[in-house]
């Protein structure tokens, strides 16, 4: 069986190529910066939105032609789409993907059905994983669209609820590590709340706490050796989701002694609802040794929900590459295309152009921050403005050696500061204009 009968393994072609079906950019072995394209990017291909969205939205009813998905939630459905998935993912070469429990298998009536259900499923993914290579980045629990949830799971008011919900991690746990997989996330889901009148914060986040270190506990018990993620979002299903942007989120796992077995997956949409720039939830993340892994997309500033757009933007991907980089590139993470097609892109070719344009407006954006490292006009730039903290006063002061009255001393002979220098905005972006317009006339 074919799904995608027309599509050849897309293949490197260059700048010039005008073939639809073809990168740019991302040619996979080449070296830059001492590390294979592949190796730095390290793509992944997400499960639910690519093979479990249908168009649906509040307003309307499915609209993407999925042949091969008969659409009913049988065993048989869940294992024929493990084939086309990996016949997607090995034509587009990507070496990873990423899963929800409950979008590779279906539902149960009872968690033991629901338990059989994957076991009849994940066989035929080890079976394709062993053929084509392809690895998982990470598995996670859907933890959000059951009814059971609409109060939350970890943070549920109801115990039987986090019971169900742990039961959930700790399976999903056993299949990710059956899968190889090479870390396990958590995203908040429905773990916030709407209003404080009926909700003890304090109590739902010590109680999502005590979820995550029962899974930091059966790790070890099960031999994952893997890192941890969680997944920041400010709103959307809740009001107020608890891992609201990556600061909140360290201070969280600080607060419950958890920052050693877990990193941050930044989602690009996520930051945007946060009222940050994606560069910027990167930064604060890699500062604190927190940066894992990031969820590939883009949403519309017109729109204030998690439209989760495929990236095409080589301005936000070279900033996204330049903070990677900055902060040591991935190690057990990933560039994951946590994105969908538009409900107006139906037919199953979209889901090509939607993932080579993805791939190579990162691929790009990797070569431009690599550029700009090793030309390292930005870097002398950020360097040369911080120069006063290098030696003298400012030395003293970074190394706690000059208390207040030595520092008002120090002033009242000086009586006022220098001259200051411009922060000269406008010159530095034009500066990475002209490496993003270098690289593409390369
Ligand atoms: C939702 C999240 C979700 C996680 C995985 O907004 O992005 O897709 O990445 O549960
Ligand atoms: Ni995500
Ligand atoms: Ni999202």
């Amino acid at each position: 069986m074919t799904a995608f009968p027309d599509v050849s393994p897309i293949a490197y072609e260059g700048p010039e190529s005008d073939n639809p079906l073809a990168f740019r950019w991302y040619n996979p072995e080449e070296v830059i910066l001492g590390k294979t394209m592949r190796d730095h990017l390290r793509f992944s291909v997400v499960y639910w939105h690519t093979f479990r969205g249908t168009g649906a939205d509040p307003f309307g009813a499915p609209t993407l032609q999925r042949p091969w998905d008969d659409g009913s939630d049988s065993v048989e459905n869940a294992q024929r789409r493990v084939r086309v998935a990996f016949e997607l993912m090995e034509k587009l070469g990507a070496p990873y993907f990423a899963l929800h429990d409950r979008d590779i298998a279906p539902e149960g009536a009872t968690l033991a059905e629901a338990n059989r259900h994957l076991d009849a499923v994940v066989p035929v993914i080890q079976e394709e994983m062993q053929r084509t290579g392809i690895k998982l980045l990470w598995g996670t629990a859907n933890l959000f669209s059951h009814p059971r949830y609409v109060h939350g799971a970890a943070t549920s008011c109801d115990a039987d609820v986090f019971a169900y919900a742990a039961s959930q991690v700790k399976k999903c746990m056993d299949v990710t590590v059956a899968l190889g997989g090479e870390n396990y996330l958590f995203w908040g889901g429905r773990e916030g709340y709407q209003n404080l009148w009926n909700t003890d914060m304090k109590r739902e986040l010590d109680h999502l706490a005590r979820l995550l270190h029962l899974a930091v506990d059966y790790g070890k018990q099960i031999g994952f050796t893997g890192k941890f993620f969680i997944e920041p979002k400010p709103k959307e299903p809740t009001k107020h989701q608890y891992d609201s942007d990556a600061a909140a989120c360290i201070n969280f796992l600080r607060a419950y002694d958890l920052t050693e077995p877990f990193r941050l997956n930044i989602e690009t949409n996520h930051a945007t609802l946060a009222g940050h720039e994606m560069m910027h939830e990167l930064e604060y993340a890699g500062m604190q040794g927190m940066l894992g892994s990031i969820d590939a997309n883009t949403g519309d500033l017109l729109l204030g929900w998690d439209t989760d757009q495929f990236p095409t933007n080589v301005y936000l991907t070279t900033q996204i590459m330049l903070t990677i980089l900055k902060w040591g590139g991935f190690r057990t993470g990933g560039v994951n295309f946590d994105a969908k097609v538009r409900r107006e892109s139906f037919e199953p070719i979209d889901l090509f152009y939607a993932h080579v344009g993805g791939m190579d407006a990162f691929a790009f954006g990797l070569r431009v921050a690599a550029a700009m490292i090793e030309d390292g006009k930005l870097g002398e730039f950020i360097k040369n403005r911080y120069r006063s903290w290098d030696s003298g006063i400012g030395a003293q002061i970074e190394n706690g050696s000059i208390d207040l009255p030595a520092l008002e001393q120090y002033m009242l002979e000086k009586g006022e500061v220098d001259a200051l220098a411009s922060g000269r905005q406008e010159y530095l972006e034009n500066v990475v204009n002209d490496y993003i317009l270098r690289t593409a006339r390369r």
